[in-house]
């Protein structure tokens, strides 16, 4: 059994101080926030992600787990802290990495072990983490032993993914590497790929920008679909049976806090990446390009309302960060248009959000933004009177085109041919 202090009890790190703990370990879930403390204290779960509260009450039942403000003594130490854009650098902001590595150097002691699961960029372990915990006057690679494991669990289905999904584990050198795999075959069931830090820093951040690239490339194909007058979806959808071809989706451009972030992680400190900037731009374009439909299909209607449906950044879920839909309402705005927004999962936000008849009423177009399914199934006869004119942009191909054209909407999707 080791004891194990995890440093961030968000959304991966208190998941997996829980998996260590129900699976041989002694766990210290070490958090800042003191609302976070004080309901973990009280054997509540901060947030819900199904199968934990059991975890966490089984956890704290056999005195394997607790929580507290303060790092203490420990055999290993986790990092599961947020990295957040600099969005002004255009580079990571580490500053929650250094102070949680500050926080474990008083207490580092020969033969510890330090994990940094947050998404980092390359050589960070290697150059900021072992500069920062050598404060310690013990030597990295001789005293204390240092990698990295980043997450790959989905919000949603944590527990399942963190159990199954293979993991990379990637050493300082070869016995941290060692380290942290004996440590998370505790629990984890999927293949560990061990690798050193550096590689294991730049695969996480390959994978999300393999997504982002590959979305770019989709949203190219949408617009040239457009102008050869063609179905992008069912074009995708074909070339996607060939064995070895998968495209991803268009839409109206990248939210969330991974893609459209990680691939600047990436590329901080380098100047061979134009491809992936080329993919950036025109992912954070695209709501351009849905205005500039929007104008065309209003083009002669004075002071036009829009109705936009869904400012989540993915489809059934309420996370709206770095969401597409944010630059739209803007530019939307900056045209002069009147701006309405209905979500069926987003309940607060920094537009206001009102019910789906509040919304259309007055409106002449809706724009659909999120693939929300409860947008696959909305029948426009119940509403349709209340629309000044009858239009919809759909850029996520979801609604039932038959019933919208039926109700007398002239619909445009994205790379498909103008109905
Ligand atoms: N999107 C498209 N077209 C697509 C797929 C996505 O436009 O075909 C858009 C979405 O609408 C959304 C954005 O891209 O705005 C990102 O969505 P996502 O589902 O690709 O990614 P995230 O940020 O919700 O979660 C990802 C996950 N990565 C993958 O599925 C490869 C998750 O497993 C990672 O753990 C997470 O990033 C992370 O933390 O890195």
């Amino acid at each position: 059994m080791s004891k194990i202090c995890v440093l961030g009890q968000g959304y991966i790190g208190l998941p997996t101080a829980l998996l260590f703990a129900n699976n041989g370990h002694e766990v210290v879930g070490i958090d800042v926030n003191k609302r976070v403390v004080d309901t973990l204290k009280a054997g509540k779960m901060p947030f819900e992600e199904k199968g934990f509260q059991k975890l966490l009450d089984g956890a704290i039942a056999k005195k394997v787990f607790r929580t507290e403000f303060l790092v203490e003594e420990a055999d290993a130490f986790l990092v599961a802290v947020p990295t957040p854009f600099d969005s002004e650098m255009r580079m990571a902001d580490l500053k929650y990495i250094i102070s949680a590595c500050e926080m474990i150097v008083p207490h580092l002691k020969k033969g510890n072990l330090v994990i940094i699961e947050s998404t980092i960029p390359p050589k960070t372990c290697d150059k900021q983490v072992r500069y920062i915990l050598e404060k310690s006057d013990l030597k990295m690679c001789e005293d204390f032993y240092v990698s990295h494991c980043p997450e790959r669990a989905i919000p949603g289905n944590t527990l399942q993914e963190m159990i199954y999904n293979d993991r990379v584990i990637g050493g300082v050198d070869e016995k941290s590497t060692q380290l942290t795999a004996e440590l998370y075959s505790s629990f984890v069931k999927g293949n560990l790929h061990l690798t050193t830090s550096t590689t294991a820093e730049m695969i996480k951040l390959m994978e999300n920008t393999f997504r982002d690239v590959n979305i770019a490339l989709a949203n190219e194909f949408a617009q040239i679909a457009d102008d050869y007058g063609i179905d992008v979806w069912k074009a995708i959808e074909i070339a996607n049976k060939h064995p070895r071809v998968n495209i991803l989706k268009p839409g109206p451009g990248v939210g969330g806090h991974c893609i459209a972030i990680d691939p600047w992680f990436l590329t901080e400190n380098t100047n061979n990446s134009s491809l992936i900037m080329m993919s950036r731009q025109i992912n954070d374009s695209m709501p351009q390009y849905v205005l500039k439909k929007v104008k065309e299909m209003l083009a002669g209607i004075e002071n036009p309302t829009v109705t936009i449906f869904g400012v989540a950044y993915k489809g059934d879920i309420a996370d709206t960060r770095a969401t597409p839909a944010k630059k739209f309402i803007k530019l939307a705005e900056k045209e002069g248009f009147k701006v309405k927004i209905y979500d069926p999962f987003v309940k607060e936000w920094s537009y206001p959000i009102v019910g789906l008849k509040e919304a259309v009423d007055g409106s002449d177009c809706i724009v659909v933004l999120t693939d929300h399914s409860e947008f696959r199934e909305i029948d426009p006869g119940e509403f349709h009177s209340k629309m000044s004119n009858l239009n919809i942009i759909d850029t996520r191909n979801i609604i039932n085109l038959s019933m919208w054209q039926n109700s007398g909407f002239y619909v445009y999707t994205i790379g498909k041919k103008t109905q």
